[in-house]
């Protein structure tokens, strides 16, 4: 039960209740107020701040049963036909202390999930803050199989169709027409920031895309193919994950120092030519070291995916991720198998262990509603306007940040623009110690989303850096990243800070004075 209503059954004649009821009524008004074509309003509520919301409608698969909400927001949920058999379900969450912004939010895998944790993000910031479920409710690809509609929605249209709908209702809503609109996402989302940018230049005025799953049929095709190359578990020379953990450490030793300090972060792994076979057993060793034949495996996981015809599939995982990847347990990659069991092959009984180049092929000949997300032209963002910031962690234990950089030249090479050029609408950041999306050994609160937020200034806040760049010009040099004590914001202390510099400069020790404090480094 809310608060409004509880004051209104006790039938105490408060301040707050008025105030509530007003807002109360003007956010259910919104069910008469709203005519959007092929959208209809299935619920309104008013949500005040401090509320615990109960999120029962979610699908459970999305494994988010409530979201704490810190401002006072109207919450209208909307079902939007995008064709004859294909549907999104999207939430407008609108904050009654508006800044006049517009923001969408996105979605992440093959998911199928309102990224509500975002929206009360943005809200409390004072967006008027939109989710879609991307065509699909649940975390499973199996919604794909059979269904061009869900499967159109996934690639670009739900998220597109969010925006498109999120404005008009933001416009019945205020009574007035947003300011500026923003971006914020991060893997799948990333992607999306990007389509958005490929293909919608002027549905934002900027966009945040973290971590990118870019090149998306190859990317999958390089997660599906880990597995031929460590073998199952029990196969013969098979890596057990101790001993990734010890390879993890031999990376380590080899590159840490490379930036000039020794830290537990490789500041760029691009420069890291990690050499397996420094960890071969002596005569006397059995185990925390490698064969020969291990030796080998570990060196092909380390590098890039080539086809047949000696085209780059996919760029080399990066040195010094950790190893904590799903792609050294011999296991299939979840998202990889339902691709191509769904969608690809449309035979939910492929076997994974299978993989083959003609699989990859496949893939990328499909290319379904050009989900590659690939083109290298961006001069419809450039031309309307529309800024860019991209961030990728270079611990990412899921996408290899090489595809972040190696888009970034692409679409330099595409446009016949230097980085100079390029860095007026489009940046992006390399997080040195950042896993996917979140986490990591690095200085990775960036303030991409709630949990990693320090404040709300455009030094530490990518997304407040957006929004300065936007409405002020003035646009991000660096991003001054945040490492807590024990990882946790909980422990309330800042174990160090450093400014993660933009592509293609990397970031140095000075060489002298404490390492922990940004102004020791330098970007080169
Ligand atoms: C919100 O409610 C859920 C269950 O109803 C509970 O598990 C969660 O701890 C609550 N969150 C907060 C911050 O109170
Ligand atoms: C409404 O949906 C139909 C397909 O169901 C589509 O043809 C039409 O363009 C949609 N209208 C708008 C305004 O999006
Ligand atoms: C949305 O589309 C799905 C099919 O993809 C259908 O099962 C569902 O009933 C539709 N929802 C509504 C409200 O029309
Ligand atoms: C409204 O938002 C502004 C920042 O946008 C903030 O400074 C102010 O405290 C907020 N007011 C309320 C009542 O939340
Ligand atoms: C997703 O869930 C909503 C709410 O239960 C439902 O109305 C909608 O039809 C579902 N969408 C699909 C595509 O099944
Ligand atoms: C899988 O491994 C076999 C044996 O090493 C190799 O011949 C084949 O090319 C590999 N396939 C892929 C897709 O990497
Ligand atoms: C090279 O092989 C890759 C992977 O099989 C394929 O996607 C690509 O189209 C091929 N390129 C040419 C020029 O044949
Ligand atoms: C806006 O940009 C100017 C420089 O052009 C700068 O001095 C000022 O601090 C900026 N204001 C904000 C709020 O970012
Ligand atoms: C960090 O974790 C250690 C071990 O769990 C604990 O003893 C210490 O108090 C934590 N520090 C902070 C600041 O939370
Ligand atoms: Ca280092």
């Amino acid at each position: 039960m809310n608060f409004s209503k509880l004051v209104g059954m006790l039938g105490v004649a408060l301040v707050p209740q008025v105030y509530c009821s007003q807002q109360q009524a003007h956010c259910n008004s919104l069910k008469e107020k709203l005519h959007v074509a092929n959208a209809t309003v299935w619920f309104t509520e008013y949500v005040p701040s401090g509320t615990n919301l109960s999120l029962s409608e979610n699908d459970p698969s999305c494994a988010l049963a409530s979201q704490v909400i810190e401002v006072d927001i109207c919450r209208v949920a909307l079902l939007v036909g995008t064709s004859v058999t294909s549907n999104i379900s999207m939430e407008a969450w609108l904050p009654f202390n508006w800044t006049g912004r517009f923001l969408s939010t996105g979605n992440g895998g093959l998911g199928g999930c309102i990224d509500y944790a975002a929206m009360a993000y943005t809200a409390h910031y004072g967006f008027a803050s939109v989710g879609a479920n991307n065509g699909h409710n649940g975390t499973s690809g199996a919604l794909l199989y059979k269904n061009p509609g869900a499967l159109e929605d996934f690639a670009y249209r739900s998220l597109h169709t969010g925006v498109v709908v999120g404005k008009q209702v933001t416009k019945a809503f205020y009574d007035k027409a947003h300011t500026k609109s923003y971006y914020l996402g991060c893997s799948t989302g990333g992607r999306q920031g990007f389509k958005e940018a490929q293909d919608f230049p002027n549905d934002f005025d900027g966009i945040v895309a973290g971590s990118p799953a870019l090149n998306w049929n190859n990317l999958v095709s390089w997660a599906a193919r880990f597995i031929n190359i460590t073998g199952v578990p029990g196969s013969p020379d098979f890596i057990p994950l101790e001993t990734w953990q010890v390879i993890g450490q031999a990376v380590l030793h080899q590159c840490d120092a490379l930036d000039g300090v020794i830290d537990c972060i490789i500041e760029n792994t691009n420069l890291c030519q990690y050499r397996p076979e420094a960890l071969i057993c002596a005569s006397s060793q059995t185990h925390s070291c490698l064969t020969g034949a291990q030796a080998k495996k570990v060196r092909d996981f380390f590098s890039p995916l080539y086809g047949p015809n000696n085209t780059l599939i996919f760029p080399r995982v990066q040195p010094g991720m950790g190893m904590m990847t799903p792609y050294v347990t011999g296991l299939p990659f979840a998202i990889s198998t339902q691709w191509f069991q769904y969608v690809v092959h449309e035979d939910p009984s492929w076997n994974p262990t299978t993989i083959s180049f003609e699989d990859f092929a496949k893939a990328t000949l499909l290319d379904p509603f050009q989900i590659s997300t690939w083109k290298g032209d961006l001069s419809g963002a450039m031309n309307s306007g529309t800024k860019i910031l991209s961030y990728h962690g270079e611990e990412d234990i899921l996408i290899s940040p090489e595809s972040s950089t190696r888009y970034y030249d692409h679409v330099s090479r595409t446009m016949g623009l230097q980085s100079g050029t390029l860095d007026s609408f489009y940046r992006l950041f390399i997080i040195s110690g950042m896993n996917h999306c979140v986490g990591g050994t690095g200085a990775s609160f960036i303030g991409n989303m709630g949990r990693t937020v320090v404040d709300f200034t455009p030094e530490k806040n990518v997304l407040a850096a957006m929004v300065r760049w936007v409405e002020n010009g003035t646009a991000p040099d660096t991003i001054l990243g945040t490492a807590y004590v024990n990882g946790t914001k909980a422990s309330g202390q800042i174990a160090f800070q450093r400014n993660h510099c933009r592509y293609p400069f990397r970031n140095v020790y000075r060489g002298e004075g404490d390492p922990d404090l940004p102004e020791n480094w330098k970007c080169i």
